[in-house]
């Protein structure tokens, strides 16, 4: 595995000293909306920044008690509209879509519409989702249904995003796959990424002692095409899959099973980023860092940029001196 070429340092983008998790870019322009813990009790809260490093603020605060308005799943941009959707696990666990405004928005009920927030879908059942995205045209929404005080099963379903009206994650729209087996219930369909106008998906799975991605067209389901193999041979992670605005290349995190070692003491293996090109298979490393994981990439509209979340694996604190130990936003070029 080779650095690409012309690869360049990362820029950091955030300076908050709290976390900036999941980023997700504005496939209309040069806005990223993400997760920071940054409120008081770190409850997840929904904030924003734009490209060039300017205008890091607070987007939206729910209730500051139990896991809060943005914990169920990484945010998706709704198209061009302006409009996001959120995960929300304050008592039932909802889907919710907004439109971030200048000002921010507080939302101050546990479930159900308010001015702001409106229900897209309930997660029934006792279960899960913590996976929800939008195609980058807006017309498809993906998410995963797991029913883990039930029968154990774990599906992905599909449905038209403007066909959402707050139904039932379980039922509403339609399967796409669905795993019975209760020993990897917790491992199937890890991630999701939907192809930009939602003909196909990419998930990384439980594969081997690792996780491998694989693609799924929507028109002929239960066909599974394995696009990398290091999970199943060598304990490979592949995760958080995203596909590029020309649905031809995917950015995905990968570690190795190997730990690292600072100062005498081992830690687990950091997380980087690679670039796989969906038709070659071919798998180019675009970060090679050890103890700094760089997670959850997204791209950037016109497909030459993408933004990620670092952070030291040592919690050591040495992103900058006498910064504490932080997660932050980074954007990377891609030539
Ligand atoms: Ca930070």
């Amino acid at each position: 595995m080779v650095m690409a070429a012309g690869a360049v340092e990362p820029v950091r983008i955030t300076r908050d000293h709290a976390d900036e998790m999941l980023p997700v870019w504005d496939p209309a322009g040069e806005t990223i909306v993400y997760r920071t813990n940054r409120e008081p009790g770190r409850v997840p809260a929904i904030a924003s920044v734009s490209a060039d490093g300017s205008k890091e603020r607070l987007v939206a605060t729910g209730r500051q008690e139990g896991f809060g308005i943005c914990s169920g799943s990484k945010l998706a941009w709704v198209g061009k509209s302006g409009k996001v959707v959120t995960g929300e696990t304050s008592q039932f666990h909802e889907f919710l879509e907004f439109k971030p405004e200048p000002e921010r928005l507080t939302r101050e009920v546990l479930d159900g519409d308010d001015d702001h927030f409106s229900v897209k879908l309930v997660i029934d059942g006792g279960g899960g989702s913590g996976l929800f995205d939008i195609s980058r045209d807006g017309q498809v929404a993906l998410w995963r249904h797991s029913s883990i005080g039930g029968n154990g099963t774990v599906s992905l379903r599909l449905a038209p995003y403007p066909d959402l009206t707050g139904g039932k994650t379980s039922e509403t729209g339609a399967l796409l796959v669905r795993r019975e087996n209760t020993r990897e219930k917790d491992a199937a369909f890890m991630d999701g990424s939907l192809g930009p106008k939602g003909e196909f998906v990419i998930t990384s799975e439980a594969s081997g002692a690792g996780y491998d991605l694989f693609l799924y067209e929507v028109k002929a389901p239960g066909k599974r095409t394995q696009l990398t193999t290091k999970g199943r041979e060598k304990g490979w992670h592949f995760r958080q899959p995203v596909i590029s605005p020309d649905g031809k290349k995917i950015v995905c995190a990968m570690r190795s099973p190997i730990g690292e070692t600072r100062q005498g003491r081992i830690y687990p293996a950091s997380w980087d980023l690679a670039l796989l090109e969906i038709g070659e298979q071919k798998l180019t490393a675009l970060t090679a860092t050890q103890l700094l994981s760089e997670n959850s990439p997204s791209w950037s509209p016109d497909g030459t940029r993408i933004v990620f979340s670092r952070r030291d694996t040592t919690e050591a604190g040495t992103v900058e001196p006498a910064e504490p130990d932080n997660a932050n936003l980074y954007l990377l070029k891609i030539e």
